[in-house]
């Protein structure tokens, strides 16, 4: 018995100061002194011996153990001071290496055209008004004068949302009835100003920007992008007022030379109406690719508020007149910064935000 623990003595030894790393050290403890390890079974014999053998194996063998423990640590210690040494030796931390730098963010051109907008208008006294991107039928369409057969309340135009999931069952809405309960994500800002007019009395002078959503995605239309609209209602405004706010605006963000052109439209919810056309900012008005060498780009629509609005509303359009007009913020970012496909504003590159 004490020739197999000299025998396990001795190749324990020569096995922990073969191994290298903590791991290996473990896995010797446990072979050597483990519950199911060498000495374990050698202790587990012992029961075949007189009284007095066993009492010699068992002092001899405690012995070994705590011998044993003594070089697992000191076995543990010289694998870790070798690692150190090795760390210590290895490539440095170079702490004069330039630092790798937090990259600056940059605008996108959609922000930094709409906040062009926004800004221009305030200049000319309006105010900016924001509102719900889910909406109620009645304040995106009804009291907007945009009748029931109107192809953009269609369902191939309009994203219709579930009334009942968005917590909306009963609207508050000044006419909900029948189909004004609908809810639906707002296929323009317009809402926004039947809200304004609703919450204050006239004067109102303001801008509204923001999301809008219509079912619609090829080259140069996506499901969701960004509108600016403007409302101006007081006694007596013209349409020589609107003319004048739309060329001034025009003048602002297009540049100094910039001229407009107003032909007539039809909206549901003006009257009369217009398209507004700038000179071209490519070619001055002299015909370009761009232009298709019309000299002008269509830039807004715009009209008087239809008094069936005003109604609406609750502004009597027997004391009360406005105007009210409405701009794409892609394609006027596209017309600014000479982008031809609309899709690169929604891929969310760096390197083509950072270009502008
Ligand atoms: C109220 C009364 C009238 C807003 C208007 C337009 C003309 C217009 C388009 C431009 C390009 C939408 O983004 S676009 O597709 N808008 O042509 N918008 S008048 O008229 C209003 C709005 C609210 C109460």
């Amino acid at each position: 018995m004490n020739d197999r623990l000299a025998a396990l003595a001795s190749s324990a030894q020569s096995e922990l100061e073969k191994a290298v790393t903590l791991d290996a050290v473990e896995a010797l403890r446990v072979k050597f002194l483990g519950k199911k390890g060498e000495l374990a079974a050698i202790l587990g014999g012992m029961g075949k011996l007189a009284p007095e053998e066993r009492k010699a194996l068992g002092a001899a063998a405690n012995t070994l153990k705590t011998e044993l423990e003594t070089k697992i640590t000191a076995a543990l210690t010289r694998v870790q001071d070798q690692a150190l040494e090795a760390e210590l030796k290895g490539p440095r931390l170079d702490v004069t290496l330039p630092g790798r730098g937090v990259k600056p963010g940059h605008r996108h051109p959609v922000s930094q055209t709409l906040e062009d907008i926004c800004s221009t208008f305030a200049r000319l006294g309006f105010v900016i008004e924001q509102g719900p991107e889910i909406e109620l039928d009645w304040y995106n369409f009804e009291a907007l004068n945009v009748p029931a057969d109107h192809p953009a309340r269609d369902m191939q135009d309009t994203f219709y949302v579930d009334g009942k999931q968005v917590g909306v069952t009963k609207p508050k809405a000044p006419g909900g009835d029948g189909v004004g309960e609908q809810v639906v994500l707002r296929t323009h800002t317009s809402p926004v100003q039947i809200r304004t007019m609703l919450a204050q009395k006239p004067p109102v002078r303001a801008v509204m920007p923001g999301r809008v959503y219509r079912k619609d995605s090829d080259q140069t239309h996506t499901p969701m992008f960004h509108q600016v609209e403007g409302l101006l209602v007081d006694e007596k405004v013209t349409f020589a007022e609107l003319k004048g706010t739309l060329d001034a605006f025009a003048r602002a963000f297009f540049g100094a030379k910039s001229k407009t052109r107003f032909r007539p439209s039809f909206f549901p919810f003006t009257e009369p109406s217009a398209e507004v056309d700038v000179s071209c900012v490519f070619c001055a008005g002299k015909g370009c690719r761009v232009c298709k060498q019309t000299g002008w780009l269509e830039v807004l629509g715009s009209g008087m508020v239809h008094p069936n609005v005003f109604r609406h509303a609750g502004y009597d359009p027997s004391k009360v007149t406005g105007f009210a007009f409405g701009m794409g913020v892609e394609r006027l970012a596209m017309l600014r910064y000479g982008i031809d496909d609309l899709r690169t504003m929604f891929e969310n590159d760096y390197r083509f935000v950072a270009q502008f």
